[in-house]
């Protein structure tokens, strides 16, 4: 009896030890051991990244034996693969070993996920997946909520973390296939020979995870770090030493991916400066690069020097620079016309640049969604872009990387969820957020039906909730100065750019609110294709997620639920609040059937959530409340705060999450 009570009592111990030893720093690649199925391999040509495969499904495949081969295939793209199952076995094929690689991570999947293991032909829908880092090389991380950047500087080449290989291994799992190291606001010292050196040992470790390696440059590198006398793309002198340095480059990296560049924005260099089109400057890097198939991928995000309507700028200035572009240059465009807001209409240059390559940029880190304490899965965001704008229409796919040095890789632990969906979104974005949330929780947490159907809700409604508690019905660019992380729709900077300020974009006053972008105001409606055109220019059938964004309208504005306007805001904020309320509930009912550790960690940041949805919710009503002089309707929850308090808020953040010292007058 004794003997068995002991027993029972270290198998408790083993499992509650078990379910505690969980800090999330294995991300959803979290399979147990046990695998032992044969894995052949039937090819001569020995790869690193064959190997990987195999050994992969050596350390975790549970199913048939499995043989892998390099095939050629014109059903498939390069890293495209292709799986039959029959007769007791699993034949996956694939022109390249990194395809087999994505064949293994996607058996796997299947199996974590518990979904049916079956014959399938995969390709992606783009060619180039890439994160984006806004990593600066003292490790600080521009919009970084998750430590310090994982590319430690200091100590490379020499010393290579192992987390180097473990981030190649999460991203290449959902098809992730570049990386762009450093901040698109970019150090020259990047390119300078000492920096080379340790981003090719980078490369070197990425490399076997079919992940090429990209830098953002800055575009006055040649004056900074040779004393040239310009950086005018045409000047021979600066043509011949982006050429030298491109050669240097390849020299030590010969899969380099290519150049990433912000220019002629907020305070960086371009070719503007020398009176050169943003053609002629990317177009300069692309002919230095072309010969080694080198990309560059050039950011629309600008501000162009009229005073057009924030929204409007981009498309100003890039539009007309169209069929301008040299083949191997891709314009990276935000999927919303302004900055990564909490919801925007895509932005109108999809579509208005035919003859142009283009990109779309998501943010993964949460910049403008509660950084890295707010429960916000981004799937539904992005496929509500995918909604507008054809994927057919985009050449390839960036991330604003959310990943730091933090144990759990991300801050929240259910970031990792974005992280993980921005890959899958980018290898097919027909897959269903739903559907990518449901296998991510699976492979991350738990496979009961009571965790993951409940979490897996709260995960589909927490982008919503957010921008209802935040900015609903097209309100944007309310939050506090800098940091972006509170409200302030008050704010008012001495000095900065107007169109820097709340003010500039909500435009409340005694007769209503919202920015007027139709015929009526600054026709930024006329910049979408003529059907969406209409749809957006009228306030009856605009929708009424964007109405506020396109239209300035009466606090007295009848809504399509009967109510004011007016009324309808306190609504949705209110309804926001009680959503985090929701999801706190939620989350507690299924303590008993994850880890401790994360419970907890994820139990408190909904706590944080909910307080922060209270502050906003306050502080936007409060606020709005004194032009529109209206009551709160009297069914929803009371402010718990005083406004004059509210205005007082400074909050403690760090240079790591707020960098700039560039935030007076960086016109440009
Ligand atoms: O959203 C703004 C951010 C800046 C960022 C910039 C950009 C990297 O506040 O921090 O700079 O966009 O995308 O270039």
């Amino acid at each position: 009896m004794k003997h068995r009570l002991y027993l029972l009592i270290c198998i408790t111990l083993s499992f509650i030890n078990q379910m505690a030893a969980e800090n999330g720093s294995r991300l959803w690649l979290r399979q147990s051991g046990e695998a032992g199925a044969s894995v052949e391999v039937s090819s001569r040509r020995a790869s690193a990244t064959l190997n990987l495969a195999a050994e992969e499904l050596r350390q975790a495949w549970k199913g048939n034996p499995v043989t892998l081969s390099i095939e050629r295939d014109k059903a498939l793209a390069a890293d495209g693969f292709k799986i039959v199952c029959g007769e007791g076995r699993v034949r996956v094929s694939s022109p390249t070993g990194t395809g087999l690689l994505y064949a293994a991570y996607h058996l796997l999947r299947l199996q974590e996920s518990e979904q049916v293991i079956a014959s399938t032909t995969e390709n992606p829908a783009y060619t180039l997946r890439i994160l984006n880092h806004w990593d600066n090389i003292d490790r600080t991380v521009e919009r970084g909520y998750a430590g310090q950047s994982l590319w430690d500087w200091e100590r490379l080449p020499h010393n290579l973390s192992e987390r180097y290989k473990e981030y190649a291994r999460a991203n290449a799992s959902v098809g992730i296939n570049g990386t762009v190291l450093n901040n698109v606001n970019a150090s020259p010292v990047i390119l300078s020979a000492e920096y080379l050196n340790k981003v090719k040992a980078l490369a070197d470790v990425f490399r076997p995870y079919g992940i090429r390696v990209y830098l953002s440059v800055n575009f006055a590198s040649p004056m900074a770090l040779d004393s040239l006398p310009t950086a005018d793309p045409l000047d021979k002198r600066v043509v011949g030493w982006w050429k030298k340095k491109v050669r240097e480059i390849y020299s030590l990296i010969p899969d380099f991916g290519g150049f990433l560049v912000k220019a002629n924005s907020e305070g960086q260099p371009g070719p503007c400066d020398f009176g050169r089109t943003h053609a002629e400057g990317a177009n300069m890097l692309a002919d230095a690069l072309k010969s080694h198939k080198g990309i560059v991928m050039w950011r629309a995000f600008v501000y162009s020097p009229s005073d057009a309507d924030r929204a409007k700028q981009a498309y100003l200035e890039f539009k007309p620079l169209d069929g301008r572009f040299r083949p191997n240059v891709i314009v990276q465009v935000k999927n919303g016309p302004v900055d990564f807001q909490p919801r925007e209409p895509y932005s109108p240059l999809f579509g208005a640049m035919r003859h142009t390559s283009l990109m779309v940029e998501f943010q993964i880190t949460q910049e403008y969604l509660g950084h890295s304490n707010h429960l916000v899965y981004l799937a539904p965001m992005w496929k509500e872009f995918f909604g507008l704008v054809p994927p057919s229409t985009l050449k390839a796919v960036a991330g604003v990387s959310n990943i730091g040095s933090d144990a759990n890789w991300c801050g929240h632990p259910f970031a990792q969820a974005n992280w993980y969906a921005f890959g899958r979104l980018a290898w097919n974005p027909s897959l269903s957020s739903e559907a990518i949330a449901d296998e991510w929780l699976r492979q991350t947490f738990s496979k009961e039906k009571e965790f993951v159907e409940p979490i897996g809700r709260l995960m589909a409604e927490s982008h919503e909730a957010a921008v209802d508690y935040m900015m609903p019905l097209g309100l944007h660019h309310i939050f506090a100065w800098g940091h972006h992380y509170g409200p302030e729709p008050w704010c008012n900077v001495p000095g900065a750019r107007p169109d820097w300020m709340p003010s500039y974009y909500h435009r409340a006053e005694e007769s209503g609110i919202g920015f007027d972008r139709s015929h009526t105001g600054s026709r930024a409606t006329a910049q979408y294709p003529d059907s969406l055109c209409r749809l957006y220019d009228n306030p009856s059938t605009c929708p009424e997620q964007y109405l506020l964004w396109f239209h300035h309208l009466s606090w007295s504005h009848r809504m399509k639920s009967g109510r004011t306007l007016w009324d309808e805001l306190c609504h949705r904020y209110d309804s926001g609040v009680q959503q985090v309320r929701e999801f706190q509930k939620t989350w507690d009912r299924v303590e008993s059937l994850i880890d401790a550790e994360r419970f907890r960690d994820v139990q408190s940041r909904l706590k944080t959530q909910l307080r922060d949805a209270i502050w906003w919710k306050d502080a936007c009503l409060l606020y709005f409340q004194e032009f529109s002089k209206l009551a709160i309707p009297y069914n929803i929850e009371r402010p718990i705060h005083e406004l004059e308090e509210l205005k007082k808020i400074v909050l403690p953040i760090s240079n790591f999450e707020c960098p700039d010292s560039r935030l007076l007058n960086r016109n440009r």
